[in-house]
């Protein structure tokens, strides 16, 4: 392994880049940070040095680029000797399911939602399918904690990939108040205590620039 590169976005804004960035901090990785600042004239062409898809978080590792958060998560747990998901097959099978929705679903609340890590007391109209979407969050986190929480304060117990993968979650929910449940409230409140998140949290408030309507994600 040479030395990790991760190019991400405005930590403000860049959900997607917060995602491998919290599991690589989480597992002990030291790793060169590259960040892009999003909306601006040259983000492109300046995405476009690193990323395939023209879109970040990409990882790279030598001549190995590693696009799309979900890979990126994927390759960082086999570099980790399989550390980032839980131990026991059912346990991992449903943890993947619940990261494989939230990158490719849970659409109404990306976007209605943007994440802005760090303002707080936004109001927006709850749509049907924004609300659906809060729902559905808060009945896997439920699932997720009773069926497989017992050894720690995390979605598995442990941390694992899915807490990464909803970690802009409990972002946004603290940020545009939603209404979840109190096994909900109790995980956000443990989430949002830990230092590598609030690491993020603190460079994000930090950083000077401003997007005016988030379409980020
Ligand atoms: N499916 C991708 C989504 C990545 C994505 O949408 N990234 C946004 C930033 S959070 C981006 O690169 N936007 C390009 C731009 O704003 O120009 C992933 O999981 O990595």
């Amino acid at each position: 392994m040479s030395e990790l590169t991760l190019v991400i976005g405005n930590r403000n804004y860049s959900s997607w880049s917060l995602r491998p960035w919290a599991l690589l901090k989480h597992l002990g990785f030291e790793f060169r940070e590259l960040l892009i600042r999003l909306d601006t004239p040259t983000t492109r062409d300046e995405i476009e040095k690193y990323s395939p898809s023209g879109r970040v978080p990409v990882l790279l590792d030598g001549e190995l680029c590693v696009w799309e958060s979900l890979a990126i998560c994927e390759y960082v747990a086999e570099l980790g000797g399989r550390r980032g998901w839980p131990h026991e097959a059912r346990a991992r099978a449903v943890a993947r399911s619940v990261c494989a929705e939230m990158h490719s679903g849970l659409v109404n609340l990306r976007t209605e939602w943007p994440m802005n890590a760090r303002a707080r007391h936004r109001h927006t109209v709850l749509t049907p399918g924004l609300e659906a979407d809060i729902d559905r969050v808060d009945e896997m986190w439920n699932d997720c904690r009773r069926r497989f929480g017992a050894a720690g304060p995390w979605l598995f117990g442990e941390y694992s990939i899915a807490d990464a993968m909803y970690a802009p979650v409990v972002l946004r929910f603290n940020t545009y108040g939603a209404q979840v449940s109190e096994t909900a409230r109790w995980y956000m409140a443990a989430a949002l205590e830990d230092p590598v998140l609030q690491s993020w949290l603190a460079a994000a408030k930090a950083e000077p620039w401003t997007i005016e309507a988030s379409e980020i994600g």
